[in-house]
């Protein structure tokens, strides 16, 4: 650990948390809206949202393609989800939420630029991850709502420089992605980072190679989602959404082994570390 980044621990972050009143209704833990699930993606969203509720948010809808909405709901009852095909249609969905995320299988053509330009004019927090990273790099802008989640892959787009120059100084790449894009930034992988304005840097050094594999950014941007939706700000929200996905990565890990983990193996273990303080 450098003098300059802090190891990000669940005690430090789960009290952030606030517990649930005793006569609380799922209006009082937000509404999660996730935007995404194109071609043949529609698993991205799910999980993303799966995730969510696993850490507590009240009410999760998926914005999708119209083709995919009743794929989705069957997938996951719990899980409202809506055909969007226009800007218009995405709106009064938008008025309701209080949380988005955007980007799991989003894709980069008309539709996820359509759907990413709407979600910006709107004023809630917001989770950018994927695809919506990818097109931001064409067009970067600052943002003080958003945290943005990319992996070195997506780091190296959004900042111009090439993936082993990003993996040299992880320390100074996420650094750099939060100045030129604003808001808090996330940098994934073996020891994810967390970097927002007056705080110290976060690292985070739960997590395991097991973790490499598909829909595990999604199910991240989803447990960021649903802290953010609970009320959490975005720095407490990064911090502990970071850690208690590593967390959730190990405790499957250790049920069953690194090979093979698959990201729904971490829904039930988010669920009790989102417990632990209650
Ligand atoms: P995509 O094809 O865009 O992958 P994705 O759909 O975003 O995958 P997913 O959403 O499931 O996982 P994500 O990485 O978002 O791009 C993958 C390509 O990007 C790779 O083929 C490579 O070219 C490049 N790339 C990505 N990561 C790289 C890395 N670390 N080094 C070099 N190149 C890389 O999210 C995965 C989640 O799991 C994160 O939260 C991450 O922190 C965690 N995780 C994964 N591996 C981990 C590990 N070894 N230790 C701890 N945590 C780990
Ligand atoms: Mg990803």
């Amino acid at each position: 650990v450098t003098p300059s980044a802090r190891r990000i621990t669940l005690e430090d972050h789960i009290t952030k948390l606030p517990s649930r009143a005793k006569a609380g209704h799922k209006g009082d833990y937000g509404h999660v809206v996730i935007i995404g699930g194109e071609r043949g993606m529609p698993g991205a969203a799910r999980m993303a949202g799966e995730a969510a509720y696993r850490v507590g948010a009240g009410l999760v809808s998926i914005a999708t393609r119209e083709k995919h909405a009743s794929l989705l709901n069957l997938a996951r009852p719990e899980l409202m989800c809506y055909g969007v095909e226009s800007a218009e249609e995405l709106k009064p969905l938008l008025n309701r939420a209080t949380t988005l995320v955007i980007g799991p299988g989003l894709g980069q053509d008309l539709w996820g630029q359509t759907m990413l330009a709407e979600a910006l004019n709107h004023s809630h927090p917001l989770v950018v991850d994927a695809d919506a990273l990818n097109l931001l790099a064409s067009q970067p802008r600052q943002h003080n709502r958003w945290i943005i989640t990319p992996h070195p892959g997506e780091a190296s787009r959004l900042l111009n420089i090439n993936i082993e120059e990003i993996q040299a100084d992880r320390f100074a790449a996420v650094q750099a992605l939060q100045q030129r894009y604003g808001g808090v930034a996330v940098l994934k992988g073996n020891g994810s980072l967390v970097c927002s304005t007056n705080h110290p840097l976060g690292l985070c050094t739960a997590g395991n190679p097991g973790m490499a594999s598909g829909g595990m950014g999604d199910v991240l941007s989803g447990t960021i989602a649903g802290l953010l939706a609970q009320g959490l700000t975005l720095n407490n929200a990064a911090h502990l959404g970071v850690t208690i996905h590593a967390m959730a990565g190990d405790r499957a890990a250790r049920e069953g082994g690194e090979r093979g983990l698959l990201a729904s193996d971490l829904m039930e273990h988010l669920r009790q570390l989102a417990n632990l303080q209650q």
